[in-house]
């Protein structure tokens, strides 16, 4: 058996976090840093006790933090009675095992990447969600199985012990792989049922727009407000894992669909990327995306830049180029002045609030003007035999307006490069 079953603790753990930075200058980008960790240690249900911030020009290669900090570590931990330690950076299985063993016995050592797939694996609901997190799960664990079944097999469950299945890793390596190939069968069936939708949706002419921006800048409140779903928002970081598409209709009768996903964080589990592979197709192949940011964060320069990247990265390895995009500066309502932004970050911007609505409008102007940019506002003229011309021109183009007479229709519609060939006869201006 690859799985064995256990009770995951209830109650919250109590934890300590720990933080590095390599440079006293950016001594203020650690401690948001450890805020960062902090609010995914509260999405995860830990309760954080204390947090330790240290400046070394290069970590220990053994135990990341020096001797001195280690000891506070181990007082600290005592002292608040800490069941967990929690670093920031991504630690190495033999980083574990050192640390472990220089603090008190019942103290467990995870880091920032253990805690984003926990929180992952509590938040994977549907039946693509679960494989992919636990596939990202298992292969975090394959390197780090080596010499460490006791201190697995003693966990017996919290952070960094739950799965999908809220199963416990079984320690041989090569049972793990061999359900990592299963696992990935499954989704590459599930993966190529997404592929084949989102061939159709394109197939039929509507533009594609994904939201996408770093987790909790309110992507989802926006579909909700521009589409009036109803889907999970909530002060919480990723609430979303699986996309969700509804239509919208932009103000001169443009029709897209226009999808929420996963959001993004700092430093993302590489694991975590390539499991979501196809979820994240959905901002690649985007033709447009609306890139939302928390203007009210102040890392706002971090997560544009983290952002960024990840798109940039995600069109690379697909060999696309990055789709059209616009950045949507949200929770503008909760800015005490006006938002300033540098000239270059000005470009493709609107600023609006997802929940009072304000700058909706300016949003779906522009989405529109982009979307059209492109496209040839067309005079098309059609015989009253040919509906069905007609008909693959209302499904390929957006059509403005239609006037018919006893002799047949006249259109307006915006035409796309390709179209305007297809349909060369009918166009009369
Ligand atoms: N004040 C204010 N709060 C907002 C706004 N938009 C979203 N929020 C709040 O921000 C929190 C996160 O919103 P979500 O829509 O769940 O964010 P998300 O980007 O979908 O987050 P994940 O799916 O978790 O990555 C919720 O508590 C929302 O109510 C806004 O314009 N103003
Ligand atoms: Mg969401």
């Amino acid at each position: 058996m690859d799985y064995q079953e256990f009770n995951t603790s209830s109650g919250a753990e109590g934890a300590i976090l720990v933080g590095v930075v390599s440079d006293a200058e950016k001594y203020e980008d650690a401690e948001s840093a450890l805020s960062e960790l902090e609010a995914l240690c509260d999405t995860a249900g830990v309760k954080v006790l204390a947090a330790l911030t240290q400046v070394r020009r290069s970590a220990d290669p053994s135990t990341v933090i020096g001797s001195g900090k280690l000891r506070e570590l181990y007082e600290l931990c005592e002292n608040l009675q800490a069941g967990l330690v929690i670093f920031d950076e991504e630690l190495s299985p033999a980083q574990v095992v050192h640390l472990e063993k220089e603090l008190p016995k019942e103290v467990r050592v995870i880091d920032r990447s253990v805690l984003i797939l926990d929180i992952f694996a509590n938040n994977a609901h549907t039946a693509e969600g679960m494989l992919q997190v636990e596939i990202a799960q298992l292969k975090y664990s394959v390197p780090r199985l080596t010499g460490r079944g006791k201190e697995l097999s003693r966990l017996g469950g919290g952070i960094g012990t739950r799965g999908p299945g809220e199963s416990k890793l079984e320690t041989d390596k090569r049972h793990v792989k061999r359900r990592i190939a299963a696992l990935e069968q499954k989704l590459e069936a599930l993966a190529a049922s997404r592929d084949l939708r989102r061939g159709a949706r394109k197939a039929g002419g509507k533009k594609q727009v994904t939201i996408a921006g770093y987790t909790n800048a309110g992507k989802s409140t926006l579909l909700n407000t521009l589409t009036n779903a109803d889907i999970l928002a909530r002060d919480q970081l990723f609430a979303t894992l699986d996309p969700t598409t509804r239509k919208l209709v932009l103000p001169h009768k443009t029709e897209v669909l226009l999808t929420d996903t996963v959001g993004f964080i700092d430093r993302l589990p590489h694991h975590l990327i390539e499991a979501f592979a196809s979820t994240l197709d959905e901002v690649a192949y985007a033709d447009l995306l609306l890139v939302v940011l928390d203007a009210s964060d102040p890392n706002l320069e971090r997560q544009l830049s983290v952002t960024r990247n990840l798109v940039y990265e995600l069109g690379k390895t697909r060999k696309v180029l990055s789709p059209k995009t616009i950045f949507v500066y949200n929770k503008c309502d909760k800015l005490s002045g006006e938002l300033i932004l540098a000239p270059q970050d000005r470009q493709n911007s609107v600023q609006i609030s997802a929940v009072t609505g304000f700058g909706i409008g300016e949003l779906l102007q522009r989405m529109e003007a982009v979307l059209r940019e492109d496209l040839r506002l067309c005079t098309l003229r059609f015989a009253l035999s040919e509906e069905s011309s007609v008909d693959l021109l209302y499904r390929k183009a957006s059509v403005i307006d239609a006037r018919h007479d006893e002799n047949g229709v006249t259109l307006h519609a915006y035409l796309e490069p390709a179209l305007t060939g297809r349909f060369a006869d009918h166009i009369i201006g």
